[in-house]
C-alpha cells in the first residue's frame, strides 16, 4: 500500500515555501495573510504554463505567536495567528489549493515552544507543577552559573534564570523559545496530537523545525570547545555541538514521528536538518524502520557552518555525488537554493557582478537533479537580499549583523506603490522596483517563465520527474549528469560556472534542447557537441 504512486506524490513533486507575512496582504495592515495566499494561488499552479506549476506549498508557521522569532515560538499549535486568519481561513486555503492539485505543508515546530505557551506558563509557575518536566530546568551551579556551557543558536547562553523557581530553563534559540523535553513520553503524545489535528483537516504533510535538536544527552554535558573557532566569529560556533545537535536518540525519535505520519497514508514529513551527508541520510530512517520521508540538503547554500558555498562545477559535483551515495535507495534528496534563514542566492553569487546570471542556471541545476526540490518565494523572479535599515530591522537572531530580514521582504508583484503585495505599509521595506512579477510575466526570456517552463518540463519528463542519476561528470568549469527513466527519453542536464562559454560532448546522437538559458538555443541539437554560455545551463533531451 505504502509505495502506492499517488501516495508517494512527494517523489515527483516541485515544493514552493511561502514566508506568509511576505506572500500577498489581503486586509492592507502590511503583513501578508491567509487570504492573500488564497488570492495568489492561480500564480503558483492554476493548470497551465501561464503558472509556476508547483505541487506543493510550505507556509512557514502560521500559529499563535507572539512573534519574538516570526512564528517559530508557538503559542498554540492547533490555530491560526489573528495576523494570517481563522481556522476557517486554513480550512479554505487547504480546499483552494487541492482543487487546483497544490498540497499544503505546514511547519511543525517540535524543539520549543514560545514561553506563553499554555504548557510552559503551567510549567514555571512551581517546581511541582505536572507540566515542571515538559521543559528542560535544572539548578545553578553552586556559584549561581548555568548547568552546562550550551550556547544558544542566535547568540548568547542557552539558559535563562527563572526567578519564581530558582531554576534555570533551556532554549537552544531565544529566551522566548523554551526548549521541550522530549525525554517525557506526556511531551512526545501532545506533540505528536498536534501532528493529527492538521492531519484531520487535510493538511498533506509538515515541514519539520530543527528535528536534530529535540532530544539531547541525558547529562547535559558540556560540549567541547571548537579549536578552530576564533573571537570574533559566530559564537554558536565556538563550540563543537556533541549533545545538543543530532545526538542518537534523535534518530530513534524520528522512526516515532514517522509512525504518526503513517497513520494518514499520502503524507509527508520533511525535515530541516544541517550535519554531513551521512548525517543528513540518518533521518529517513533505514530498511528496518522509516524515519522521515525527506531531510533537507542544504549544502547548495552552506556545508560547513556560515560558510557560502561557491558556485563551482567541482563544489556542486561533490555535494551532488556525496547525496546521491548516502541518502538510502528508498528515498531520495531534498536540496533548496534558498530559505528564509539565509542570504538570497543572487546575493551570495554576486561578488563580481554576476550573480543574476547564475540565478538562470540554478533551476536547470535543481529541478534537473533526483530529489524533491523547494522554490522560495521571489527566487522564480531573481529577488535578492533587501538592505534594511535600522529602524526597520525586525529580526532578533543577528545571524549577520542585520539578521534574516533582507531575504524575507515581501513579494513584488509589481511597481505600484504597494508592490501589488499591500494596499497600507509593508511590515519590511520593499526592495528595487525590479525585478517583479508584472515585468517578467510575458517577457519570454524572463527569469520567471524560464522557471515555469522547468517545473513544466519536468512533468513531462520522466526521466527528470524520477529517472535515475548517472553519469555524474564534468570538469573543472561544468557540472553534468544523466537522467534515465526506463521507457522514456534520457535527459543530459550540464551546468557551466564558469564565466567563459563551453562545449561539451552530449552523450545522445539525436538530441535536442529543451531548455536553456539562453533560450535562443533551445531546440533541435545538429552535433553531439552541446555549447554552453558563461554561467549558461541545459537540458538535452535524447531522441530527435
Ligand atoms: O532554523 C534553525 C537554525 O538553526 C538555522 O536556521 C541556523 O541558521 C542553522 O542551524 C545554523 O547552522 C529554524 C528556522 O528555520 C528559523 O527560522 C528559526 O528561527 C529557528 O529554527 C528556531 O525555530
Ligand atoms: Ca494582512
Amino acid at each position: 500500500m505504502d509505495s502506492e504512486p499517488s501516495r508517494e506524490w512527494w517523489r515527483e513533486a516541485v515544493a514552493y515555501q511561502i514566508y506568509p507575512r511576505s506572500f500577498q496582504d489581503s486586509n492592507g495592515d502590511g503583513i501578508g495573510d491567509l487570504e492573500g495566499i488564497i488570492q495568489r494561488l492561480d500564480y503558483l499552479n492554476d493548470g497551465t504554463r501561464r503558472s509556476l506549476g508547483v505541487d506543493a506549498v510550505w507556509l512557514s508557521p502560521t500559529f499563535p505567536s507572539p512573534m519574538a522569532d516570526f512564528g517559530y515560538d508557538v503559542a498554540d499549535y492547533c490555530d491560526v495567528h489573528p495576523d494570517f486568519g481563522t481556522l476557517e481561513t486554513m480550512d479554505r486555503l487547504i480546499a483552494e489549493c487541492h482543487r487546483r492539485g497544490i498540497r499544503v505543508l505546514l511547519d511543525w515546530v517540535p524543539n520549543h515552544t514560545s514561553d506563553r505557551h499554555p504548557w510552559f506558563i503551567e510549567s514555571r509557575s512551581s517546581r511541582s507543577n505536572p507540566k515542571r518536566d515538559w521543559y528542560i530546568w535544572r539548578d545553578p551551579k553552586p556559584d549561581g552559573s548555568p548547568p552546562n556551557n550550551w550556547r544558544s543558536v542566535f547568540g548568547g547562553p542557552a539558559w535563562t534564570f527563572d526567578e519564581t523557581t530558582g531554576q534555570y530553563y533551556l532554549h537552544s534559540f531565544l529566551k522566548e523559545q523554551p526548549d521541550l523535553n522530549w525525554r517525557n513520553p506526556e511531551v512526545e503524545q501532545a506533540m505528536f496530537d498536534t501532528l493529527r489535528f492538521w492531519f484531520k483537516r487535510g493538511v498533506d504533510g509538515f515541514r519539520i523545525d530543527v528535528i536534530g535538536r529535540i532530544l539531547k544527552h541525558p547529562d547535559l554535558p558540556d560540549n567541547p570547545p571548537n579549536p578552530e573557532w576564533q573571537p570574533g566569529e559566530r559564537e554558536r560556533f565556538s563550540q563543537i555541538w556533541v549533545y545538543n545537535h543530532n545526538f542518537p536518540d534523535v534518530f530513534e525519535a524520528v522512526k516515532r514521528i514517522r509512525r504518526v505520519f503513517d497513520e494518514y497514508p499520502g503524507t509527508v514529513s520533511v525535515g530541516e536538518v544541517f550535519g554531513t551527508p551521512e548525517e543528513i541520510a540518518r533521518f529517513y530512517g533505514d530498511d528496518d524502520e522509516r524515519g522521515l520521508h525527506l531531510a533537507f540538503n542544504f549544502h547548495f547554500i552552506h556545508e560547513h557552518g556560515h560558510v557560502i558555498t561557491p558556485w563551482e562545477a567541482p563544489v556542486l559535483r561533490r555535494i551532488i555525488g556525496n547525496a546521491e551515495a548516502s541518502v538510502p535507495s528508498f528515498s531520495q534528496p531534498c536540496f533548496a537554493l534558498n530559505n528564509h534563514d539565509r542570504s538570497r542566492f543572487i546575493t551570495r553569487h554576486d561578488a563580481d557582478g554576476r550573480g543574476r546570471e547564475r540565478a538562470r542556471a540554478a533551476p536547470l541545476l535543481l529541478l534537473g537533479l533526483r530529489n524533491t526540490p523547494f522554490l522560495y518565494y521571489g527566487e522564480e523572479i531573481g529577488m535578492a537580499d533587501v538592505d534594511i535599515p535600522p529602524e526597520r530591522q525586525q529580526d532578533p537572531a543577528r545571524f549577520r549583523s542585520v539578521g534574516r530580514d533582507p531575504e524575507r521582504t515581501p513579494m513584488q508583484w509589481d511597481t505600484s506603490p504597494g508592490r501589488g503585495f499591500t494596499s497600507g505599509e509593508p511590515w519590511l521595506p520593499f526592495g528595487p522596483l525590479s525585478p517583479n512579477v508584472a515585468e517578467q510575466d510575458s517577457d519570454p526570456d524572463s527569469l520567471l517563465n524560464l522557471y515555469r517552463s522547468a517545473v513544466w518540463l519536468r512533468k513531462e519528463l520522466a526521466a527528470l520527474r524520477r529517472g535515475s542519476l548517472q553519469r555524474l561528470g564534468g570538469d573543472e568549469s561544468v557540472v553534468s549528469w544523466l537522467r534515465v527513466a526506463e521507457g522514456a527519453p534520457s535527459v543530459f542536464v550540464a551546468v557551466n560556472t564558469s564565466t567563459e562559454a563551453v562545449t561539451v560532448d552530449v552523450p545522445f546522437r539525436l538530441s535536442s534542447i529543451a531548455l536553456c538559458t539562453d533560450r535562443a538555443r533551445e531546440g533541435h541539437l545538429r552535433s553531439e557537441r552541446l555549447e554552453l554560455p558563461p554561467l549558461g545551463a541545459a537540458w538535452v533531451v535524447e531522441g530527435s
